[in-house]
């Protein structure tokens, strides 16, 4: 079972929102494009409350960017983004939808962030998907989205650590920081992570 996870193509991560990946945008009709070539596809949505503390604005007197210790784990404060209901936390209006079997939505508790598909970032709590993908015989998983140096990055991570095949699709991802991605591209080859151009999927 080869399995499409689209990681949170919405309005804020996309240039003109809250919290922009450059060229985010362009990531939208290659993912459209590969979707017929999965046998299930599912797509992420972060979807945080108001207060939560990973917002710079409910950190004061922190700044946006900065790094502080949220209940032990190291936090970056970012922007106010894909706030619950807001037009910012919507996908994208381009994003084929049809095919997406499951939304699954993350970062709903406000005292922990959670990068991640699979765990938030204290791995505390599972989201409950790799018993959702091994239910459904899922063996490999193929990631696409935003942002490639924070959520698809730390998805990747959870899913070798699960023992799913995991391949990024690298013309399907953005970064915030694209030399932050290289570095994080080298560490994830290491642990096993395929990467390949959309054109090479069969
Ligand atoms: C993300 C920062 C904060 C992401 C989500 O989707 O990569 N990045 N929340
Ligand atoms: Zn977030």
């Amino acid at each position: 079972m080869k399995t499409l996870i689209i990681i949170d193509v919405q309005n804020d991560f996309i240039p003109g929102g809250s919290l922009p990946v450059p060229f985010g945008d362009e990531v939208i009709p290659v993912i459209n494009k590969i979707q017929c070539k999965f046998d299930l596809v599912i797509a992420t949505q972060d979807w945080h409350p108001k207060n939560h503390k990973s917002f710079a604005s409910n950190n004061f007197p922190n700044k946006v960017f900065d790094k502080i210790n949220l209940n032990g784990i190291d936090q970056i404060l970012w922007p106010d983004h894909c706030i619950q209901c807001s037009l910012g936390a919507d996908f994208h209006k381009d994003l084929l939808m049809n095919n997406v079997e499951l939304i699954l939505r993350k970062g709903m508790n406000p005292e922990i962030d959670s990068y991640s598909a699979f765990y938030d970032n204290g791995h505390q709590k599972s989201t409950g998907l790799t018993y959702y993908l091994k239910g459904k015989n899922v063996n490999e998983i193929y990631l696409v989205g935003l942002a490639g140096d924070f959520c698809v990055y730390y998805s990747a991570k959870d899913a070798i650590n699960e023992n799913f095949n995991v391949t990024i699709i690298e013309d399907a991802i953005r970064s915030i920081d694209e030399n932050n991605f290289k570095n994080i591209k080298n560490e994830l080859a290491l642990k096993g992570v395929k990467f390949i151009h959309s054109s090479e999927l069969d």
